[in-house]
């Protein structure tokens, strides 16, 4: 199998940290999204990175789908539970840090266009704060979930220095500070 993303990509870093975790490998493709290369165009009409090709030649979309696959690939893995509360308590903080992402993301497309203001813009600036508060309570909920918050909070500081969201989350900063010395976290930090 093979992981089509960009170097950048957030969505595809939580993935190969997971794989990593997991003891996968995870060959990755460079693919840059923008470009509409006809391999992702044909594994993910939707044109987003990441997208997961499998050997048969299938697809597998969705970080969220592709990190449930990775995760049913390893029988007895320790890093989310398997079902029950626990279970969807890790999804749930998945879906807010990937929610952080997306949010940042729109920011980023906007910022492209020189909109840098507005209810849109302000929209998604209140979204990511209140997120940020929230996964600083379920800090310790999971490994996985863990992995997806320190994978979210090192996209704000890659391209959102001024944000500042340490000042007021101090378990996101500690949990992120830790993750980011991992073997992990180190192999698939963005390059500058
Ligand atoms: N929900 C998707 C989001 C993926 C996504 O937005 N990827 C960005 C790159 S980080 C992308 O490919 N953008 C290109 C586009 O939106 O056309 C996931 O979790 O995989």
């Amino acid at each position: 199998m093979k992981l089509l993303a960009s170097p950048t990509s957030p969505y595809a870093r939580k993935l190969r940290v997971i794989a990593h975790e997991l003891g996968l490998a995870l060959p990755v493709e460079d693919t840059a999204p923008m470009t509409d290369p006809a391999a992702l165009l044909a594994a993910n009409p939707l044109g987003k990175v990441p997208a997961l090709v499998l050997d048969d030649g299938s697809a597998i979309i969705d970080s969220p789908v592709i990190a449930a696959f990775l995760l049913a690939s390893v029988p007895g893995q320790k890093l989310m539970a398997q079902s029950g509360h626990a279970h969807w308590q890790a999804r749930t903080t998945e879906a807010l840090a990937d929610g952080v992402l997306d949010a940042a993301i729109i920011l980023r497309f906007n910022m492209a266009q020189g909109i840098t203001s507005g209810p849109w813009v302000d929209r998604q600036y209140r979204a990511i704060e209140r997120a940020l508060s929230v996964m600083n309570t379920r800090v310790g909920g999971s490994g996985f979930g863990d992995i997806c918050i320190a994978v979210a909070c090192d996209y704000l500081s890659f391209r959102f220095p001024d944000l500042h969201w340490r000042e007021h989350n101090a378990a996101l900063a500690e949990l992120t500070d830790r993750l980011l010395a991992t073997p992990a976290f180190a192999a698939t930090r963005p390059p500058a």
